[in-house]
């Protein structure tokens, strides 16, 4: 199996503080899964969070941090908290069980480990993950664009608004609504109107690219562009190239009073969150506002 089908198949973490067992788990999946492995609590933890296994198989015993302390840490993390956890122990009573399980395990295996069964519980969750992982991308995306949607944008803009609030970081948000859809939609039709949503977002992806950048369909023909550490400066230098990459697309617009191609207006808003007495709905409301006034002043342009 190649590597690339080994990634395919999923990234398990086995900790134990005891070597054999260890390379007992490692040669029962091997064939099918990358393998890594931690012999101590705090080497997992580490681990869990620089590499974003699929899946943990976790011992239950070891000296220092045992796996209960392992696996609440991995809930109390935003990062490892998705990432579902068997416990592989010795210690097999019904309230060890019972224990594993209404900490947040997903499973429990006994040893000595059967390597048929660890394989076909493995299977499994992965199987639920990897459905959890889908579903959870799908209630974040917007279906007709591919960008994220409402939600993932409100989950999003909250988070940077803590995070730039606490390292006293600018962030900017650029609202776009689309000048005159309505008379577009009206004029070529609302199958046409779909397949221009979908380039124009196209277009502010392009126009936002950076990794941490969010653009977002944040209502029908109103996109978001989240822009985390971005000050006023950097996001009127993305509102532009909004502009641009819009007017490069020359979409026609022929019933538009503004102009003959299909144009935005923005809104834009920077600054520093004071995130403890204000939330971020002080950023939105100001993008907003700005937006009210890009309309006002004649569209396809951006005002601060
Ligand atoms: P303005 O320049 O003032 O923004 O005018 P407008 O016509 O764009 O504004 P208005 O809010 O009156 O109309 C928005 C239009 O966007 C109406 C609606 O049919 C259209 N729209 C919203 N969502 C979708 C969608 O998913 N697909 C299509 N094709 N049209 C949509
Ligand atoms: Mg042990
Ligand atoms: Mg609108
Ligand atoms: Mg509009």
């Amino acid at each position: 199996m190649s590597w690339s089908e080994l990634a395919l198949n999923g990234r398990i973490l086995v900790v134990d503080d005891a070597m054999e067992n260890i390379q007992i788990l490692h040669a029962a999946l091997q064939d099918a899964h990358e393998v890594l492995f931690a012999l101590d609590g705090s080497r997992a933890l580490d681990l869990a969070q620089a590499q974003r296994p699929d899946l943990i198989l976790l011992d239950a015993v070891m000296p220092g941090m045992d796996g209960y302390a392992v696996l609440q840490a991995l809930r109390a993390a935003p990062e490892t908290s998705g990432i579902p956890v068997i416990f592989v122990t010795a210690l097999t009573s019904p309230e060890d069980e019972t224990r594993a399980l209404d900490a947040g395990a997903a499973d429990f295996i006994s040893k000595p480990v059967n390597a048929a069964v660890v394989r076909a519980r493995v299977r499994t969750q992965l199987t639920v993950k990897r459905q959890a992982d889908a579903l959870r991308a799908m209630s974040l995306t917007d279906s007709l664009t591919g960008v994220a949607n409402r939600r993932a944008f409100s989950e999003r803009i909250d988070n940077e608004w803590r995070r730039c609030g606490r390292a006293a970081l600018p962030m900017a948000l650029i609202l776009a609504d689309i000048d005159h859809f309505k008379l577009y939609n009206d004029h070529y039709g609302h199958q046409a109107g779909d397949a221009c949503l979908e380039q124009v977002a196209r277009a502010f992806c392009r126009a936002a690219n950076r990794a941490q950048d969010l653009v977002a369909r944040y209502g029908g023909e109103e996109f978001a562009i989240l822009l985390p550490e971005t000050d006023a400066c950097g996001a009127r230098c993305v509102a532009q190239r909004v502009l641009d990459e819009l007017a490069a697309l020359g979409i026609a617009h022929a019933v538009s009073p503004t102009s003959a191609l299909l144009t935005s207006s923005m809104g834009i808003a920077a600054l520093v969150p004071d995130h403890r007495t204000q939330t971020s709905a002080t950023l939105i409301r100001a993008a907003d506002g700005a937006l009210y006034q890009a309309k006002a002043d004649g569209r396809n342009r951006y005002c601060m």
